[in-house]
């Protein structure tokens, strides 16, 4: 213990931090409120207690975010990174009350403020930092992560404006800015004096010294501040919490006070905001890059102050000798977005702490490793190498040397082959060269890994083929998971306690453990139960479904549900084709053997893709005039829920009986929704896509509704396809298409579907929609009746849930930490 002493200045240490009294919660909460908060009555808006409790819980994290330090600090294990550019977080107050365990509690201290804890959750406004699949997947790893005692810190950007808010006005989406800091983060905790210096532009000198050492120094920069902010990350009822540290940008001081003193107080203060600009905005594209120079200094931003972060960690316990860095530390970068990292690091131990190449590529190849997300072309991220010269010069000659390196390499395996080294060189040729980012994430890691087993099967045998023949054992596949605490426990707790009730609460920290359910399957007092569970959430989802959108969604009637980002390939298109194939069906009094089905679409569209905001205009279109029709209504309802979000997929994944897993094989490397909506026991229409495969083996076949061509198959009927003629040979597809073509859905807006309708036409359609609509009609109609036999889908959605135990991201976890990270588990 520091000891007072007169006039002696004393040093304290966490060893010193007071004992909380945990069981005090009320009487913090109260402090908080009337002191921290300065509030005096609980007003018409929650707010400030929702701030109140979350600081309450905060205080608890902190101890034991305290305590998960200097256990590392003493045991010295090895840690991993995690480098992303997107979490999608979404709420943290339910989650941390489940991992805390501290429901009870906390319904009880909030009893005397006359609300609940379900009032006070709608206050908190998600956190957006992602865009779908990859930020959310960043949030699931980090759950399990803390859940599984493993040391692993987030590293990304703290964006003021999130994912937008999307409204929907005439049918069409409307972008909102997501000022998601406006009300205050009250999880967050900033740390300014840990605060990191980013370099961008200026110009390299090189000096070479007596000993013929030649030193390179990148001078006359302008520099960006990066401050830290941590956010706790709690395990799963095991003491242990975990950090994400997000990066915000900020001016340095230096640069405006020079500017201040020469009298230019403008322009010090129009600098300023060009450093604020970094970190001001979320990119909202998923799945295509737009080639931004601000995206650039995003990505360079993240990546060099998180790699300086953990070397000043290091000098400061070892010093500057590095030689056994990589034994205690390994990053894992999210996509190519991170990938700059690879040469950042490499002129961090060059220039700043002087290693020679050799000792700094060794660590660098030995502490990277990345995780492809995508197959398609057009989010293969390329830089200018104009664009790199100009803002990071210094980076790019690093990523010359590390071509001229790795080239020598490719001509050793394949002699004299000048087309191969064009291939695999990191640097595009042509007009304006490009960098390829994700062959200098590959060249430099030594795991490269796919998401879902035919995911990495293709990347070794096309996309990356050349890379796998020269590096066979870098690749490898982890398929990913998504955490059963949010997505079963918190998202669904009447299921969660009825499982519990069969089987012990032990799921929840062992998922392998909800296979234990299967025994259940045939009772019929369980499925009863169990169909109570998804009535009720029904209900909850159609109010939801009714104030957002107007529309009565009946409880008995199928929920049929597709919520994802907007895009081609997840054929949205599709599945509104089918509605109008079911409309079409009703007009023509064809209704015997209808099985009455809501239609739920939800999802956001990238701001700039034309086609994206067409379809969902579509959607709109259609869903307007079926549920004006009253010949419809006791068949079919429509409805497209605006602003789709983890907060909205927490409603919808508990309640939904049929889950829409339809992109064109090959396409989606994996998919996460797939499996919430299968740990929620919703059965699966699908194609053999990404990880859909892997479902449909664990659930067997007889429980999953699959549908069209293979991965294979469609590059085949790629060759010669002729959709005019699918559509002439399908008679609900050719009423369909003339439905759509006559105008019905868009009266008054002529012509606005046509390009729609031209790309289904499209030899060129590389979605292959006329090519599996029957395929797909089809398979609608085999859920449609198997959804009639309540015994029969009671059985099927038991299965499913049964069968999820795999698709838990804590077994992904387990697996990246085994065969990548090689972490121990703290005890
Ligand atoms: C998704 N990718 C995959 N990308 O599409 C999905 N891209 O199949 C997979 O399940 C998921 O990743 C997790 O592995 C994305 O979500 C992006 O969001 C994105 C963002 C910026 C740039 C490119």
């Amino acid at each position: 213990m520091a000891q007072k002493k007169s006039n002696v200045c004393v040093v304290k240490h966490w060893q010193d931090a007071p004992k909380l009294n945990e069981s005090d919660l009320a009487d913090d909460l109260n402090r908080h409120f009337y002191y921290t908060l300065g509030r005096d009555k609980v007003g018409e808006s929650k707010h400030y207690l929702f701030q109140a409790l979350a600081l309450t819980i905060r205080d608890r994290l902190v101890a034991r975010c305290r305590a998960t330090k200097q256990h590392l600090d003493q045991q010295k294990t090895k840690k991993a990174a995690y480098l992303s550019l997107e979490f999608l977080m979404g709420r943290a107050l339910g989650n941390a009350i489940l991992n805390l365990d501290l429901e009870e509690q906390i319904e009880s201290a909030l009893s005397e403020y006359g609300t609940n804890l379900e009032e006070l959750e709608s206050a908190e406004h998600d956190a957006g930092l992602g865009n779908g699949g990859l930020g959310r997947l960043a949030a699931c790893f980090l759950d399990s992560c803390a859940s599984l005692a493993l040391p692993v810190i987030g590293y990304g950007i703290r964006y003021e404006y999130g994912m937008f808010n999307q409204s929907i006005e005439h049918g069409a989406q409307i972008e909102h800015p997501d000022k998601w800091l406006r009300e205050g983060h009250p999880w967050e905790l900033s740390a300014p004096e840990q605060a990191k210096v980013v370099k961008f532009f200026g110009n390299v000198e090189t000096h070479t010294d007596k000993q013929g050492r030649v030193h390179h120094y990148w001078v006359n920069t302008q520099d960006v501040l990066a401050v830290p902010f941590d956010v706790p990350i709690p395990g799963y009822r095991n003491g242990v919490v975990n950090t994400l540290r997000l990066w915000k940008s900020e001016a340095t001081d230096e640069f405006n006070l020079k500017e201040f003193n020469q009298g230019s107080y403008s322009e010090a203060v129009a600098k300023k905001n060009l450093a604020e600009q970094i970190t001001m905005v979320l990119y909202p594209n998923d799945a295509s890059e737009n080639g931004k120079e601000l995206r650039l200094r995003q990505q360079y931003f993240l990546s060099s102050a998180s790699l300086q972060d953990i070397l000043h960690q290091w000098t400061e316990q070892h010093g500057t000798d590095f030689s056994d860095f990589a034994d205690y530390h390994v990053f894992q970068l999210n996509d190519t977005h991170p990938s700059v990292a690879v040469a950042e690091l490499m002129r961090l131990l060059l220039d700043e702490y002087e290693l020679e190449w050799e000792a700094a590529w060794s660590i660098t190849t030995t502490t990277m490793a990345y995780t492809n997300h995508t197959l398609l072309p057009e989010a293969l991220e390329k830089w200018s190498v104009s664009l790199f010269s100009r803002l990071l010069p210094r980076v790019l000659e690093i990523i010359y040397e590390i071509n001229a390196r790795f080239l020598a390499e490719v001509a050793l395996k394949w002699p004299g082959d000048i087309d191969k080294q064009r291939e695999l060189s990191l640097i595009e040729e042509g007009p304006e060269p490009q960098i390829r980012m994700a062959y200098l994430a590959i060249v430099g890691s030594f795991s490269v890994n796919g998401v879902a087993a035919l995911h990495t099967e293709l990347l070794k045998s096309g996309l990356f083929n050349s890379f796998y023949n020269l590096w066979p054992s870098k690749f490898n596949n982890k398929t990913n998971g998504v955490t059963p605490r949010r997505w079963l426990a918190h998202c669904n707790p009447e299921l969660a306690q009825l499982v519990t009730e069969k089987i012990g609460e032990g799921w929840q920290a062992d998922f392998s453990e909800i296979q234990g359910i299967r025994r259940f399957y045939d009772k019929a007092a369980f499925h009863r139960e169990w169909q109570q569970v998804k009535e009720h959430n029904k209900v909850k989802l159609a109010k939801l479904v009714e104030s957002r959108c107007g529309v009565q969604f009946d409880t008995d009637m199928m929920f049929d549900v597709q919520v994802k980002r907007i895009h081609e390939y997840k054929r949205q298109l599709l599945n509104i084709l089918h509605v109008i194939a079911l409309y079409d069906q009703i007009r023509r009094g064809e209704v015997k053997n209808m099985v009455p089905r809501c239609v739920l679409f939800g999802g956001k569209a990238a701001p700039g893709y034309h086609m994206a905001k067409l379809i969902i205009k579509l959607i709109n279109n259609v869903a307007n005039v079926v549920n004006k029709d009253s010949a419809a209504k006791p068949y079919l309802r429509v409805a497209f829920l605006p602003n789709y979000n983890v907060t909205a997929m927490e409603t919808i994944c508990a309640a939904t009986d049929l889950s829409q897993q339809i992109s064109t094989a090959g396409k989606e490397a994996s998919g996460t929704g797939n499996m919430k909506f299968m740990m929620n026991g919703a059965v699966t229409i699908g194609t053999l896509d990404g990880a859909n495969i892997e479902i449909r083996e664990q659930v067997g076949d007889d429980n999953f509704f699959l549908f069209g061509v293979t991965a294979e198959q469609a590059n085949q009927v790629r060759q010669n396809y002729n959709p005019s003629e699918i559509i002439e040979s399908f008679t609900p597809l050719k009423n369909t298409m003339k439905l759509l073509a006559s105008g019905h859905f868009n009266l008054f807006e002529p012509n606005i579907f046509d390009d729609i309708i031209l790309s289904i036409q499209s030899p060129h359609d590389p979605w292959l929609v006329a090519q599996d609509f029957e395929s797909y009609f089809d398979a609608q109609q085999r859920a449609a009746q198997s959804y009639t036999n309540k015994t029969l889908w009671n059985r099927m959605s038991i299965l499913n849930t049964a069968a999820s135990g795999t698709f838990s991201s804590d077994r992904t976890i387990s697996q990246y930490s085994e065969d990548i990270w090689r972490l121990k588990p703290m005890q």
